[in-house]
C-alpha cells in the first residue's frame, strides 16, 4: 500500500511540470480535423486585381473562399511587418480605417467583427481565427492599406 502511494505521488509531480505548455496559448494549435487556409502575406508577390469587391492586393488566395468551420492563418513571406485587420462594412473606404489597435492580435472569431493578427514580423503566422458564419469580410493592412494592401474572405 505504501508503494502505491508512492507511484501515484510521482505522476501527479509528472503532470504538473513547469514545462507543461498553457492550455490558453494565443498561438494554439489547431485540432487535427479542423480544415486550415493559409492565406499569405506579400505585397510584391500578390498584386493587384480588380474584382466585385475593387482592387484586392497583398493577399493570396484573395478572395480567399472557405466553408464554415474553417480556421484562417495569415503568414507573412515579405521581409517587412504586414497586418491582417477586420475592416467592417460591405466595402472599402477610401481612407485607411485603422486605429493603433490594429498592431495587437485580436478575436478569434470573423463574425466578432473586430479581427486583427496584429504586426506579423517577417516568417510570422497569426493566431487562429474561425470563419464561424457565412459572409464576405473585408480586411487589410495597417501600414499599406493605400498601396493597396486589401483581401477579402468569403465564407460559404
Ligand atoms: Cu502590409
Amino acid at each position: 500500500m505504501r508503494w502505491l502511494l508512492l507511484v501515484a505521488a510521482t505522476v501527479a509531480s509528472v503532470a504538473c511540470t513547469p514545462n507543461a505548455q498553457p492550455a490558453t496559448s494565443s498561438s494554439a494549435t489547431v485540432p487535427v480535423g479542423v480544415p486550415v487556409q493559409r492565406v499569405d502575406l506579400n505585397l510584391g508577390a500578390n498584386g493587384p486585381l480588380q474584382g466585385t469587391f475593387g482592387v484586392l492586393a497583398g493577399y493570396a488566395p484573395n478572395p480567399a473562399t472557405v466553408a464554415v468551420g474553417t480556421v484562417i492563418v495569415f503568414h507573412n513571406s515579405e521581409g517587412f511587418p504586414h497586418t491582417a485587420s477586420a475592416i467592417t462594412g460591405g466595402t472599402f473606404p477610401a481612407a485607411s480605417p485603422f486605429t493603433l489597435a490594429a498592431l495587437q492580435p485580436s478575436g478569434a472569431r470573423l463574425s466578432q467583427g473586430q479581427w486583427s493578427s496584429g504586426e506579423l514580423q517577417p516568417g510570422a503566422s497569426s493566431q487562429p481565427l474561425t470563419a464561424d458564419a457565412p459572409g464576405a469580410y473585408l480586411y487589410g493592412c495597417f501600414f499599406h492599406y493605400g498601396s493597396p494592401m486589401r483581401g477579402v474572405l468569403v465564407v460559404k
